[in-house]
């Protein structure tokens, strides 16, 4: 996050910071996501590049957490991962990430998925094809980069606020063009100063509607972060309600 403050997992307890364990067993921070239900955690496509590396063995899902580098087994819940869908019609050969997004089912311990707790919570969905008007504030959260380039993710959650972009706006030539498609907005802060970063990646945009949050962005791309007429890109979530229920309610395959 760029521009943003540091925040508390209680403000934001459905992120998800999502972790591959490297051939050296190192837990590398990859991407962050949002917690949907017990057992299921919504995030971005292309945080799972294709081949080996996306075996889902090698994923593991921190909730309720503050700082990046640190551990609070008090308040974190940790769990690994069952099953990845990616959807089907994400191409990691296309330049700008259509249809970016993927669902994580953790694996149960002991009969249980996440509990929860003021550190750990699930986000509404928003209804299908729901949409807000251009200029709404919402808020996004990450342990991103505070500065685009940086070799170093913040070690702690940080949040920002942006507004919602109208499409014809985000579609101009100066912006992004017909690289955004329906299946993405824009949002930026009117003056250019917050953004999401590298690292913030598969995490979540609320917004607020009737006095409730509902997770409307899954943060995409952009070119660069906070840069003058390149807003933050954002999955939207309002067109994959079908996809996530579809995928959701699938029955789990157990061997053994
Ligand atoms: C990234 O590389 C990335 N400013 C994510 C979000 C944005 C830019 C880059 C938006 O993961």
């Amino acid at each position: 996050i760029v521009g943003g403050t540091v925040s508390t997992v209680e403000s934001h307890p459905w992120i998800a910071a999502i972790f591959w364990r490297s051939k050296s067993k190192q837990n590398v921070f990859r991407c962050g996501g949002s917690l949907i239900s017990a057992c299921w955690v919504i995030t971005a496509a292309h945080c799972f590049p294709e081949g080996s590396q996306t075996r889902h063995q090698r994923l593991s899902v921190t909730l309720g957490k503050n700082a990046l580098n640190e551990s609070d087994s008090t308040v974190e819940q940790t769990f690994r991962v069952e099953q990845i869908f990616i959807h089907e019609q994400f191409n990691h050969s296309e330049q700008n990430y259509n249809n970016d997004i993927a669902l994580l089912k953790l694996k149960a311990m002991y009969g249980k998925c996440a509990e929860e707790t003021n550190s750990v919570k699930t986000v509404c969905l928003p209804p299908p094809l729901k949409s807000l008007p251009p200029g709404t504030t919402c808020e996004i959260a990450g342990y991103g980069k505070e500065k685009f380039g940086l070799w170093y993710n913040s070690q702690f959650l940080r949040k920002a606020q942006v507004n919602l972009l109208a499409d014809d706006v985000c579609r101009q030539k100066d912006y992004y063009g017909e690289m955004v498609n329906n299946n993405m907005f824009c949002a930026a802060r009117p003056d250019w100063s917050q953004d999401a970063c590298e690292g913030d990646s598969g995490g979540p945009l609320v917004c607020e509607v009737d006095n409730t949050l509902f997770l409307f962005g899954i943060v995409s791309w952009g070119d660069g972060c906070a840069k003058e007429n390149k807003p933050g890109v954002y999955t939207r979530v309002t067109n994959y309600n079908k996809w996530i229920e579809e995928k959701t309610s699938l029955p789990t395959i157990t061997t053994g």
